[in-house]
């Protein structure tokens, strides 16, 4: 007798990988001859048929196919990456948010930017982050995982979303988590030893939220290693660059020295964000040197 399901992965240990199926049950199934069948591994986040047989147990059938797939971490099907910086220790590293926002939409993940540490509201420095960020992302949220001050808005976006979390080291990533989650576990160094915090260093794992979406924890974070870009592609990532980009001189303008350009037009009226538009230069710059290079 086979009963026959749908179901997402949450996590893979070795060959067993935990399903939660439709009606919320966690099946351990084993994707036996899935590898050759399809040519492919199966990934937390990964939409999945499953087969249950009394004698054999659980056996993932198909992968449907995936919206996105992230290398490190592994995981799939991702709808939004939340972006934390922090407004206070450590310093908030813009570039590197930038780039994510980049990967997002190379990806098709919404980017939402975090500005944690936001303890008792909003201050001087998560407002200057608020302007660069407001018109470049879907949602840009002042939040504290430590008093809980604007949370209840980041829960609403999640309800039902399965996200990611990037950032530097310290910005408070494993405190949102725990926050999301209603949990009070310890952050920092003591996270790291409980058991959960021991597997996950090595696999991406998928949590359930109480608002029904799933959070990916995933203290190793290196995606932007593995992401080759071409120069063309940036300016495209800048949502606040789109509504002028059509009227720039030249079609596939980089808004760079181009003349005539209207982005750049916008820049000195005040309109785009000029600390976004630099670090864009710079960002664009690299690229279109990597390309000059490749072939050297
Ligand atoms: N003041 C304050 N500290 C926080 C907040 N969130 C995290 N922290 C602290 O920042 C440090 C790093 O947090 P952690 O969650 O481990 O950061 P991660 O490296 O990004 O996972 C810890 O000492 C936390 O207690 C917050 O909202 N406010
Ligand atoms: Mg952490
Ligand atoms: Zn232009």
């Amino acid at each position: 007798m086979q009963t026959i399901g749908e179901g997402k992965i949450l996590k893979g240990v070795g060959s067993f990988y935990t399903v939660l199926t439709e009606d919320g049950k966690s099946v351990v199934c084993k994707a036996r001859g899935l590898f050759r069948k399809l040519g492919t591994v199966p990934l937390p986040g990964d939409n999945v048929s499953i087969a249950i047989d009394k004698k054999n147990g659980g056996f993932i059938t198909d992968i449907h196919v995936r919206r996105n797939e992230l290398v490190r971490p592994a995981v799939a099907n991702i709808d939004i990456l939340l972006i934390v910086v922090s407004a206070g220790e450590p310093e908030p590293d813009p570039e590197l948010a930038d780039k994510l926002i980049i990967y997002c939409d190379k990806q098709g993940i919404e980017p939402v930017l975090i500005i944690n540490k936001c303890d008792g509201g909003e201050t001087e420095a998560s407002r200057s982050i608020f302007r660069q960020y407001e018109n470049a992302v879907d949602a840009v949220l002042e939040v504290s995982a430590e008093t809980g001050y604007g949370m209840e808005r980041l829960k609403a976006i999640l309800a039902g979303r399965t996200v990611c979390l990037a950032g530097q080291s310290a910005v408070g990533k494993s405190s949102l988590i725990n926050a999301l989650l209603g949990l009070s576990l310890e952050t920092g160094e003591l996270s790291a030893k409980t058991e959960r915090g021991r597997h996950t260093t090595r696999h991406a794992e998928l949590l359930i939220t109480p608002e029904g979406g799933f959070i990916a924890d995933t203290p190793g974070f290196s995606m932007l290693e593995s992401v080759p870009m071409e120069p063309e592609e940036i300016p495209k990532a800048y949502r606040e660059f789109a509504e002028f980009s059509p009227k720039c001189r030249f079609t596939g303008c980089m808004h760079l020295s181009e003349p005539d350009c209207a982005v750049k037009q916008a820049l000195s009226e005040g309109v785009i964000n000029r600390e976004r538009y630099e670090r864009y230069k710079k960002i664009a710059n690299e690229a279109l040197e990597a390309r000059r290079h490749k072939y050297d």
